[in-house]
């Protein structure tokens, strides 16, 4: 499996090791020293959580900038939902979502990232000032991954058994970690073929697209297996249905469980937390650190 190339580290907080190193997103070069936190902005009517809270661009746009201040590391600016059932929208009805709000928000000291799955919209959002395209079909679409290629851009690929419209309906693994780390550095490996370099490149397992919650579970607690890609992973956990599986909760009620889900992931290797709710990852990220720090202190004094 193709590997990247970085410095090797350890996860802190786990006796992982993996390749550490930084992420290239345009004119943005982000360390993945620690855990970072990608804010969803949704400017869509119907998505899962907070689906018609920003269809306007004011309100949009006064969103990013507040999970900017909260201390996001990246925007996801997705403008078609990806729910399970979600119905398609036309090329020119997601630009037409996503261009006003891209465009207030390109000129910010964080990188915004498109979650598209049209090369039509990857390459209108890059020329717009996009730093990334977070794609739920890993650029299969024919032309994807030419977009990306023919930037600076970085690229999130993520695994998707199906499409939104019917992924729920009968998911079926042999090995739902296997599978999804081959399919993953496949993916990975067509990128790099196409000239994206390794530090362009992040994976992420989908949790919650085409999976069972017993997938997504299996997938959580053995997510280490995916690190070792040598890829920075991502993690997609906030809100998501697998959080109300467990707690009997309804999406806007899964804070706590959203924040369990996101310490184990960073636990098991992932390096970027896509979340709506940033503030309350960042503190429990800040935990998290002390707690490590003082871990490694005690180790070292045992030295
Ligand atoms: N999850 C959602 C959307 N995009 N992208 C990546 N890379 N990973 C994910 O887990 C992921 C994603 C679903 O969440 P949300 O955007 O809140 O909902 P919707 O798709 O309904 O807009």
């Amino acid at each position: 499996m193709a590997q990247a190339e970085g410095a090797s580290g350890r996860v802190p907080g786990s006796s992982l090791v993996v390749s550490v190193r930084s992420l290239r997103a345009g004119r943005f070069v982000l360390s993945l020293a620690r855990p970072l936190v990608m804010g969803v902005v949704n400017l869509t009517a119907d998505s899962f959580s907070d689906g018609g809270r920003f269809l306007h661009p004011a309100l949009a746009i006064e969103h990013a900038r507040r999970l900017v201040d909260e201390g996001a590391d990246l925007l996801d600016l997705g403008a078609e939902s990806t729910r399970p059932g979600a119905l398609p929208v036309t090329e020119s009805e997601e630009l037409d979502r996503l261009l006003p709000v891209l465009e207030a928000l390109a000129g910010l000291d964080c990188p915004v990232s498109v979650d598209t799955m049209k090369p039509g919209v990857m390459r209108a959002a890059l020329a717009a000032g996009a730093s990334m395209v977070n794609d739920v079909r890993a650029l299969l679409e024919p032309g994807a991954v030419d977009a990306l290629a023919a930037s600076d851009a970085a690229v999130c690929l993520m695994h998707m058994q199906g499409l939104p419209r019917t992924m729920q309906a009968a998911p079926h693994y042999d090995d739902v970690l296997t599978e999804v780390a081959h399919f993953l550095a496949a993916r990975a490996a067509a990128c790099r073929s196409a000239g994206i370099s390794a530090d362009r490149i992040v994976l992420d397992p989908g949790y919650g697209f085409g999976k069972t919650p017993a997938h997504n579970l299996s997938l959580l607690a053995h997510q280490s297996g995916l690190a070792r890609l040598g890829y920075p992973l991502l993690a997609g956990l906030s809100r998501k249905s697998l959080i109300g599986h467990i707690t009997g909760r309804g999406a806007d009620d899964r804070l706590a469980g959203s924040l369990a889900a996101a310490l184990i992931a960073v636990q098991q290797g992932a390096r970027i937390l896509r979340v709506h709710d940033v503030a309350p990852t960042r503190d429990m990220l800040a935990v998290w650190a002390a707690l490590d720090q003082a871990a490694q202190a005690k180790n070292q004094d045992a030295q």
